[in-house]
């Protein structure tokens, strides 16, 4: 037997825990099966935590994860509290701190399960979105001053840095290229965000120039949206800032489905640190406790995260399990036009892998 990784745990809020449990019990079933073994530490940090405590985790939270191999999350969000308190308590700074400057999310239209656009066939959509993960509009640079008087002023700063931008593009095109329609689509709003973005697209242009088998091209955030609805499957790598990778994956998520199917890996890729997986839903309060959440996001998510670690058969396992349970019409939860509970459809993958 290998030795174990260590993996943390963060539920977090809402329908994160109720996901969560079954990304575990699934990634531990699928190791399993190649003899690996995984270490998991829960902690209750979250809107819950902060309401106790008036912080979202403890002071040392971050030196406490940095011992971990990857992090992995369910969701951060609470009606109770404003949204860029829980982000900034805790997602946020442990994407700053362990340089997960990579955020990639794929949008897959899998076998099974419909497109709200009409006539797509099953794998007709398949995009990866690069997203820059630790800078841009997500800086948080700004103030506010005369607050609570009709003065009141907020600022709020971009961050693109050369460094920044090349690292993000670099890693979409080193996608692209191991992929079989080594395309990239870069997506910005140069026309309006005159400094940053357009800093990013001359080095959009200058990487480019040294992936000649590359198609590349270039598109103002506006026109993207209309395209991903319009001809989504013409799109293979998408590389765009913190802000737009994150209002786009909620675009393609949909296109393919649902966001119940939608995973993400925050990387930190010179993997001195380590790296977080998560959902990309948020915490759904609506549904939360219900037990109807869709574990499959997480679940994916969780896939990722292995094969991030080394263990890819363990990884393609959760793929495919995945892929047949939509395939052969299993239990489904009602974001894919099902009735059925988080719990059937976690035991549902666990028993395919099984
Ligand atoms: N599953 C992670 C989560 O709860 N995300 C909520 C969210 O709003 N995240 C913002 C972001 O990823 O930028």
């Amino acid at each position: 037997m290998q030795a174990s990784l260590r993996i943390a745990v963060i539920g977090g809020d809402g329908i994160g825990p109720d996901v969560i449990g079954h990304a575990v019990r699934v990634s531990d079933a699928a190791v399993a099966r190649i003899g690996a073994r995984l270490e998991w530490t829960s902690y209750p940090w979250g809107t819950d935590y902060y309401l106790d405590h008036g912080l979202m985790a403890p002071p040392d939270f971050l030196d406490l994860l940095a011992h971990y191999d990857a992090i992995l999350l369910g969701a951060v969000g609470h009606p109770q509290v404003q949204d860029h308190l829980t982000l900034n308590g805790l997602l946020l700074p442990i994407r700053r701190r362990f340089d997960q400057c990579i955020c990639v999310r794929p949008a897959y239209l899998y076998e099974g399960v419909e497109s709200p656009l009409r006539n797509k066939a099953a794998g007709s959509i398949d995009m990866l979105v690069f997203r820059e993960n630790t800078e841009g509009e997500y800086a948080n640079v700004g103030g506010r001053v005369y607050q609570h008087s009709d003065h009141d002023i907020a600022i709020q700063t971009s961050v693109f840095t050369r460094r920044g931008c090349e690292r993000i593009i670099r890693a979409a095109f080193e996608c692209a290229v191991n992929r079989p329609r080594g395309r990239v689509a870069s997506i910005t709003k140069s026309n309006a965000q005159g400094y940053g973005m357009v800093l990013w697209d001359e080095v959009f242009a200058d990487i480019a120039k040294e992936y000649p088998g590359i198609k590349t091209e270039s598109l103002l955030v506006d026109r993207a949206v209309m395209e991903f609805v319009r001809r989504p499957e013409s799109f293979d790598v998408v590389v765009a800032s913190n802000l737009f990778g994150d209002i786009l994956t909620d675009l393609s998520a949909i296109v393919v489905g649902s966001m119940g199917l939608a995973a993400s890996g925050n990387l930190a890729p010179t993997r001195q640190n380590p790296s977080l997986f998560e959902p990309v839903h948020g915490s759904a309060p609506d549904i939360a406790g219900q037990g109807i959440a869709n574990p499959l996001a997480a679940i994916l998510s969780a896939a990722m995260m292995l094969d991030h670690l080394g263990l890819g058969v363990a990884a393609t396992s959760i793929h495919q399990a995945v892929a047949e349970l939509l395939r052969s019409g299993g239990p489904r939860t009602p974001d894919l036009g099902g009735t059925e509970t988080t719990e059937r459809v976690g035991n549902a993958v666990l028993d395919l892998i099984r």
